[in-house]
């Protein structure tokens, strides 16, 4: 082997020989290993060393870059980020992956197996992270300065097993043996304080000061995770902050005996970053959730003054450095933070420091579910942040002194429009606080902005109105493409050059080839192999065959009552007692693969699952249907698994409540992978439709308009049940035991709750689903047709790449500019 690389080389190069040179340097000098001791796993972690490298030539030139030119910098204020396994990720970002594999398949290894051995950091419970992860690949890939800011929670999103049909929850240990793709910072460490009180006082030059005296200090220290561009020499920075006790243990307590006394404090601090709640918990009064989003919150903001102050010594003109996109209310907090901080901190007047917030500040909101809009209660944020109480009252006082101006008398949208909640217990409604305290307001799909300006935040709209603006969500080919489908990606390589990966649009180059017969089979020799391996992974997952044959129909997600898992549970017995009925009938044969977690706490949802899997049980043995129907449940929902998922469907369930689904990532990852959607008008489904064509998509059920009137009206979902002998026998199946082993109880609470609430109208929508469903069976029969529609989806998806959602945050919001790093060593061009 050739030993005379530079250090350059050995840390930046691609070609086969360096890197098996900086594999084994990694696997001797970081993981202390001689070859033949050597265990996957090691091999794994000298890898992602080797890789780490490489992309951090692209960091340290990026930083430096934006260090030279003062560049402006956007901040992503996030509480989740679902990244996914990283060394797959980064081997296509960074272009070395058949070098890679080369590499070490000389050195004897299978790149796969060190792929699968990847414990992936499940920071996020479901689309609001995994839509932050996506806007950090497409943020490096499109060359904008930008640091994503959050929480390295020691526990991420549960691992899901299944019991007898039942989910069961077990802890994510993701950090067990290391993590080799973050970098430690202790030397940046910032103080969060707790409680305690406010004292006021007037200085003797006459000046009044406000000086909040903790009780309670916590320290959060950085950990960098560097995010690479795919095809660019940039990569930008992921600063994740874990919870540290500022003192280890307490010498007074130690000294008296009291040794678990003395470790309390480390503990409880700990507990900061230990978990990531999981989504649909009440989190009312739930100290520790107020904890984590200040903690997290004040630490980004004291890192972004440290970084400003660098360069600059008065903080005026912050807002200009700085743009900081608030990922929902979770970190909304920061606008009374950032108020304290250059008030108390930094002797700044209100106004000036009023001024700078809110031109700082951008924030998106993510659901118009309203138990989901955050409201804090005024008792606990003023026991924990005492300080803060007293800002948000202020820019309250002063935000409806504004409101009084502009509607003399009118009291009712006074208190419409107040920070505080004063029926019931008092309240800050936290999406008030973002709406006041930024510069920009923003939906995630068309509809959702819609209903956010005419329901939801309209009397902010009436205020504000050039606050508002929509930006459809969007999510990155390069991971759900080009690494999730490679023989897909490759296909369409070869078809119209690989120019798509980074310019999505060009897709609609492929769609004169949906007419060409040649291409459509090659396109579904891709389709058919895909399906092979998933097939066989759900053999592995779930020991059930699925013929790979069969139409395979994809619902993965979390599970949600509104996302409506039940609706495509009741279409599968409609068909099964079709079968039951004639067991000679002509059915298109089918395999329904459900995937997704249901929040520990939310029995509705994980009763769904059982009942899906009950179902299953029933529908997989029973002779009659002899194989045409499968029912699977995927268990384990994470990135990793929906990167199996995702390539291998035919029809995609994007069934909402028309109003329910705010936008919808899994309905593009899907489509994308040539799937075709059957969906409701909700979310960025509509945007779809709109782009792929409506003779593409199976569309059905109730608008949001519809949903409205059904429900003022006087929604009686009972009377849907005796008028329809199908449901009525499938409500009845449901309760008398057939898919419970005889237990009659067992499903009742479900059956119960649709048949006299249907709070999301599953069985309103029941007919027009079924009805839709015949026509999907139908089209799956003329598979030339099918093929064509399936490529026209993938043709026409351009619009949903996350990159194109990062152009328009930068162009109609950020204001922010591409900057290429200064010329060092790259493969790829600066
Ligand atoms: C939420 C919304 C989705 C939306 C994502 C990203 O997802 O409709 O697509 O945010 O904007 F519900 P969850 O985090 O709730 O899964």
């Amino acid at each position: 082997m050739n030993d005379t690389f530079t250090s350059n080389e050995i840390h930046g190069g691609t070609s086969t020989e360096v890197l098996k040179r900086s594999f084994l340097d990694n696997l001797s000098y970081r993981q202390a290993k001689f070859p033949a001791v050597a265990t996957t796993y090691d091999h794994y972690m000298a890898l992602a060393y080797t890789v780490r490298d490489r992309i951090m030539q692209h960091w340290l030139q990026s930083a430096s870059t934006y260090y030279e030119q003062s560049v402006r910098s956007l901040c992503y204020l996030s509480a989740e980020f679902l990244l996914g396994p990283h060394l797959g990720n980064n081997l296509v970002n960074l272009g070395m992956e058949s070098e890679t594999r080369q590499a070490m398949l000389e050195l004897g290894l299978d790149l796969d197996r060190l792929l699968a051995e990847e414990e992936e950091p499940g920071l996020g419970n479901g689309g609001l992270g995994r839509l932050a992860a996506c806007y950090l690949d497409s943020l490096a890939s499109l060359q904008i300065p930008a640091i994503g800011y959050g929480i390295r929670y020691e526990f991420g999103i549960f691992d899901q097993e299944l019991k007898d049909g039942w989910q069961v929850e077990r802890t994510d240990k993701w950090l067990r043996y290391g993590n080799p793709w973050e970098v430690a910072r202790p030397e940046i460490t910032f103080t969060v304080g707790f409680g305690g009180s406010v004292r006021e006082q007037v200085d003797s030059a006459g000046n009044y000061q406000v000086e909040w005296v903790p009780d309670r200090h916590v320290m959060g220290m950085a950990y960098d995770t560097l995010i690479g561009g795919y095809g660019v020499p940039t990569a930008n920075l992921l600063r994740l902050w874990q919870a540290q006790a500022s003192e280890s243990f307490d010498f007074q307590l130690f000294n008296v005996g009291d040794y678990q006394g003395a470790v309390l404090e480390k503990i409880a601090s700990e507990n900061i970053s230990k978990v990531l709640y999981p989504n649909d918990e009440a989190l009312q009064g739930k100290v520790l959730r107020l904890q984590q989003q200040y903690f997290f919150t004040s630490c980004a903001l004291q890192d972004m003054i440290r970084i400003y102050l660098q360069r600059s010594s008065q903080l005026g003109n912050l807002h200009e450095k700085f743009t900081v996109q608030l990922n929902d209310t979770h970190p909304a907090i920061g606008v009374a933070e950032l108020m304290r901080l250059l008030i108390d901190q930094h002797a700044m007047p209100w106004e000036l420091a009023w001024e700078i917030t809110r031109r700082t500040f951008a924030y998106t909101n993510h659901t118009l579910l309203p138990e989901a809009l955050e409201r804090w209660s005024v008792e606990l944020l003023g026991r924990l942040l005492p300080r803060h109480l007293q800002i948000i009252l202020e820019i309250n006082r002063r935000h409806l002194e504004g409101v009084r101006k502009r509607y003399p008398g009118d009291e009712e949208r006074a208190s419409r429009l107040s920070l505080i909640e004063e029926q019931g217990s008092r309240a800050v409604r936290m999406a008030h606080l973002a709406c006041v305290g930024s510069y920009s307001i923003n939906g995630v799909a068309e509809l959702h902005s819609r209903l956010l300006r005419d329901e939801v935040l309209r009397d902010f709209h009436d205020l504000t109105p050039e606050k508002f603006h929509n930006v459809t969500n969007g999510v990155t080919p390069r991971r759900f493409m080009l690494l999730a489908n490679p023989r897909l990606s490759a296909l369409i390589t070869h078809a119209i050059g690989d120019g798509w990966i980074r310019d999505l649009d060009q897709l609609h180059r492929l769609e004169p080839l949906a007419d060409d017969a040649a291409f459509r089979a090659e396109w579904r020799v891709v389709k058919r192999a895909v399906k092979e391996d998933l097939a066989e992974k759900v053999q592995q997952r779930t020991g059930i065959s699925v013929d790979p044959e069969s139409l395979f129909d994809v619902q993965v997600k979390r599970f949600h009552e509104y996302k409506r898992q039940h609706l495509n549970l009741l279409h599968i017995l409609s068909l099964y007692f079709q079968i039951k009925d004639n067991p000679a009938a002509d059915v298109t044969p089918r395999t329904f693969l459900f995937a997704g977690k249901a929040a520990p706490g939310y029995q509705m949802a994980k009763l769904i699952i059982k009942l899906i899997n009950s179902v299953g049980e029933v529908v997989n043995g029973d002779s009659d249907v002899n194989g045409r129907l499968r029912v699977a449940f995927f268990p384990d929902f994470n990135v990793k698994n929906g990167q199996w998922i995702y390539p291998a469907a035919d029809l995609s369930e994007q069934i909402s409540t028309a109003g329910k689904e705010a936008s919808g990532t899994g309905n593009m990852k899907l489509s994308m992978n040539g799937a075709l959607t059957i969906g409701t008008l909700d979310g960025a489904n509509i945007e779809i439709r709109d782009h792929v064509g409506p003779e593409n998509f199976f569309c059905f059920g109730m608008t949001v308009e519809e949903v409205a009137s059904l429900q003022a009206a006087g929604y009686d979902p009972g009377s849907l049940v005796r008028d329809n002998a199908d449901l009525s026998r499938i409500m009845h199946r449901l309760s008398d035991g057939t898919f419970s082993r005889g237990d009659t109880e067992l499903f009742r609470p479900l059956v119960e709750n649709l048949q006299y609430h249907d709070p999301f109208f599953v069985l309103a929508d029941f007919s027009s689903y079924v009805e839709r469903q015949r026509e999907v069976s139908a089209a799956f029969q003329d598979r030339e047709v099918w093929t064509q529609k399936s490529i026209l989806n993938v043709a026409r998806m351009g619009h949903f790449s996350s990159d194109r959602s990062i152009r328009d945050y930068c162009r109609e919001i950020w204001q922010i500019d591409a900057i290429q790093p200064n010329g060092f060593n790259s493969k790829f061009k600066p």
